[in-house]
């Protein structure tokens, strides 16, 4: 495969150009034609954007021919892929990850200076793409990196919205929503592939047609549907780390198809013929907002299918060779379902196999198993989705009588293994009977997956345990684990330069793709240079974050307090409430006299956090977080040593300066509730400490790092099992405890309302009555907890000791061992030669 001279030949048949070789001088010509050649302008005359575009599409030149490899080694060797579906990817800035997987960060910013331009500069210019809500969506991307840079061929798959997810700003201090218009300035990563577009049908109805004569004469289902759309791929690179593998992530567009817009358009009535045309292009219109509650919203499961009937279809026609046995799909892909928003990919391929390729139930069944694996992200019974089948089966009803008869199977087996126990039949039922009819995705999925995973060891006990334990009885082999990883290459490398250099000179680069290899740094926090080095970095971390917040809020963040850090979705069970109890319980103490200025380490807390835009309480709870800050901030005394800051829009541009420069990170979910948490292991890898309950990773993050090096508090999820089952009197603690009692009667008496006892009373009158998430029965640990965090810290050299040994002991947790764990336990897939 080597240079013939511009031309790499692949395959014998593939001529390929050859990507520059990388030189300043080589790199200011690439730049100057895209300039003045693609973006049509002049350095003199170039806007940032232009500027920026430029930037982004001379180092994908770099990339180019990795990834035409890529794909074509793939195309040629046929090897067993992994294909993820998954509806979200929040991806995050694309350029300077594009250029540290490249190796061309000296060289860019060299070839740009002598240009007189500032790369950091062209950097904030990018938008970055919010397809994903949180969690969910930004392991789907940490995944695909990983997937990248161990060169395994795999594909993401998922959907190219228009909008993400939403700006957020703060008016008075309440969230309001504004719309993401990410692709607004010019998207330079993207690859539209308008020939390679799939037709997706819906609605109509099914036909039943008999085939043969006589004994012989069998029943078969005709799916008539009522509408089509198209879709219409986009490819993103995938760039591995400095491996020569770039991998493709395939987002699809909604389209009109071409005989509806002929149609509509001759016959005359423009204007229907575009709103028609609208109705089909809004299927990609919008990311839906909610984290941890699907909505039920028709559109929803038009997305659902929509990006899965692409995704199936794609890889079938363009990823098999023409004419492939389908009987051996499973040898050559597993099709990973991110949760249960692509579930229905499991009546698609039935229906692929039976109504279009002629498979007998049977057969295309033992394929469809094959092919299938299952991760679950919750606990939350909110969050599991259900379709009610009248929904269902007016937008696919074939899909749904494919259901059915995926259900009677499967509960033909239940009452075969349970001696016909009619309750647990009803309980295992893929199709649930209240309060209406309706399909449970989770129950299909696991139904139809050769594996079943959770995202962190606590997690995957409790669906066996809990959530799944029907199935977990009937299937134990099907569960397994896998924890929750993040990639060091966006989080560490290149979130996090300072400390990579730390790192790198103390025991070389081979970490950022061989994180264990971080433990080389344990005896070295014993090096009271190393650790004086360490704060070091901390502290010009600080300085950065306190320049950014500056810039882009107008927020001032005092340098030499302890940052204490909680960034996630805003969300009942994440108990962004405790937080801010302790901030008021501070300023109480403060403001009362109770508590003397010099006995309080001085602290900023740091929130960012979005709340889905119907969800009412999170949005109390923001803008309670906002006018606490306001009075805390305002305040001569207190704000002395303690201030709250809220930036608004979190997203992974500001998790990018946030985490490196935090203290402690704050993972303070009710026990049973976080999955897994994935910000938890970011803060860890970047020399936070962790003050956490025993929830999600934050279980392995303690076992790893050691007791010593982790403020835990709270009840276990055994405990608050227990509590929840003998019956939880919140108002018992309310009444029992002065401290929280005088909490909560400042905001109860419009403390930080300018008096109005109504502004905060849904929130008191919750916490009081109901406090599903046993707040007020963590307060008091959580506190004594927070203590013992203002004591470590006094001791600078302890502090930074714990700091390097969580640094030095998180490397389980980098998304390239999550991804050897899928491929040990689901996968079986093999890297490519290259
Ligand atoms: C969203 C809708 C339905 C069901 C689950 C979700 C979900 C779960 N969205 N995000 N998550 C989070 O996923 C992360 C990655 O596994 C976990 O770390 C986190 O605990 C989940 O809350």
């Amino acid at each position: 495969r080597g240079r013939v001279g511009s031309v790499t030949r692949v395959t014998e048949s593939t001529p390929l150009i050859a990507s520059p070789e990388p030189s300043v001088e080589g790199f200011v010509r690439e730049y100057l034609r895209e300039l003045n050649f693609t973006q049509g302008t002049v350095l003199e005359r170039a806007s940032t954007n232009d500027k920026y575009l430029a930037l982004a599409r001379t180092v994908r030149h770099y990339l180019m021919a990795s990834w035409m490899r890529t794909t074509s080694e793939h195309l040629r060797t046929q090897p067993k892929a992994v294909a993820y579906l998954s509806a979200e990817y929040l991806l995050g800035r694309q350029l300077d990850n594009a250029l540290i997987a490249a190796d061309l960060t000296d060289i860019a910013s060299e070839a740009l200076a002598s240009l007189g331009i500032d790369v950091a500069e062209l950097r904030e210019a990018e938008v970055e793409p919010g397809l994903g809500n949180g969690g969910l969506g930004r392991l789907a991307a940490c995944f695909i990196d990983s997937l990248a840079t161990m060169a395994i061929p795999a594909i993401g798959y998922g959907i190219r919205y228009e909008y993400g997810i939403f700006r957020q700003k703060f008016e008075d201090g309440w969230q309001v929503e504004k719309p993401d218009r990410w692709l607004d300035n010019g998207s330079p990563w993207e690859f539209a592939h308008p020939e390679h577009e799939v037709t997706v049908s819906f609605g109509g109805h099914v036909e039943t047609v008999s085939e043969g004569e006589g004994a012989d004469a069998v029943e078969t289902s005709r799916w008539v549907p009522g509408w089509e759309v198209l879709g219409v791929p986009y490819n993103y690179m995938v760039p591995g780390y400095r491996n020569g593998c770039v991998n493709t992530l395939r987002l699809w567009s909604a389209r009109a198809t071409h005989a509806f817009n002929l149609e509509t358009f001759n016959y005359g009535d423009y204007a229907e013929a575009v709103r028609a045309q609208t109705f089909a292009e809004n299927i990609s219109k919008v990311l839906y907002p909610e984290d941890s509650t699907p909505q039920g919203k028709e559109l929803r499961l038009q997305q659902q299918y929509f990006f899965v009937a692409c995704s199936l279809r794609d890889f079938i026609d363009q990823l098999l060779p023409q004419g492939f046995d389908l009987h051996r799909l499973p040898e050559r892909v597993c099709f990973q379902l991110n949760d249960t928003h692509p579930v229905i990919a499991v009546p698609e391929l039935m229906r692929i196999l039976v109504d279009e390729e002629g498979f007998a139930w049977d057969e295309a069944w033992e394929v469809t198993q094959g092919c299938f694996a299952y991760t679950c992200h919750t606990l939350l019974p909110e969050a599991l989705e259900v379709w009610p089948v009248d929904l269902l089966g007016r937008l696919l009803p074939r899909h749904l009588e494919i259901i059915y008869r995926i259900n009677d199977e499967f509960l033909e087996e239940v009452r075969e293994a349970s001696g016909d126990d009619a309750v647990l039949v009803r309980r295992m039922s893929i199709i649930a009977e209240h309060p209406g009819r309706a399909v449970r995705m989770a129950h299909l999925a696991t139904v139809a997956a050769t594996k079943v995973n959770g995202v962190a060891e606590l997690h995957s006990q409790l669906l066996r345990d809990k959530v799944l334990a029907d199935f977990a009885r009937l299937w134990p082999e099907k569960f397994t684990n896998v924890t929750n990883g993040v990639t060091p290459r966006r989080f560490v490398r290149m979130a996090n330069p300072r400390l990579s250099e730390l790192i790198t000179e103390a025991i070389g680069d081979g970490w950022v793709t061989d994180l264990d290899r971080l433990r080389e740094l344990e005896p070295l926090a014993d090096d009271p240079e190393f650790r004086r080095r360490f704060r070091e970095v901390k502290s010009a971390n600080k300085e950065r974050l306190a320049d950014f917040l500056a810039r882009r809020d107008g927020i001032e963040v005092p340098v030499d307090t302890m940052l204490d850090v909680m960034v996630k979705r805003l969300h009942e069970y994440k108990r962004q409430t405790l937080q801010i109890l302790h901030v008021i319980t501070l300023y109480d103490g403060i403001v009362s006299g109770r508590l003397a200025l010099e006995d309080v380490v001085p602290r900023t807390v740091v929130f960012g956090a979005k709340a889905a835009p119907g969800y009412a309480m999170a949005k109390q709870i923001i803008g309670l977080i906002n006018h606490v800050a306001a009075v805390v901030n305002n305040h001569p005394e207190v704000s002395r040593v303690l201030r709250v800051a809220f930036p608004a829009n979190y997203n992974v541009t500001v998790a990018e300066t946030l985490i490196p420069a935090a203290d402690l990170s704050e993972q303070i979910s009710l026990a049973g509730k976080e999955a897994s948490g994935t910000g938890n292991m970011k803060f860890a890898l970047n020399g936070a400490l962790t003050i956490g309950t025993d929830d999600g990773a934050n279980v392995e993050i303690r076992q790893l790092v050691g007791d010593d090096h982790f403020f835990l508090f709270g009840l276990t999820e055994p405990e608050a099992a227990a509590v929840a089952e003998a019956g939880y009197r919140p108002a018992t603690y309310y009444e029992e405890n002065a401290t929280l009692r005088r909490a909560l009667d400042l905001i109860a008496r419009g403390e930080f309302s300018g008096g109005d006892r109504q502004t905060f009373e849904p929130i008191v009158s919750n916490l009081l009555g109901e406090d599903r998430f046993m707040v007020l029965a963590d307060y008091q640990s959580y506190l004594d907890a927070q203590q013992r965090v203002e004591a470590a810290y006094r001791d600078p050299d302890a502090w930074s000791r714990s700091a390097v040994l969580n640094v030095a002991r998180s490397g389980f947790f980098s998304s390239d061992r999550s991804m050897r764990d899928y491929l040990d336990r689901i996968w079986h897939a093999e890297p490519l030669e290259s």
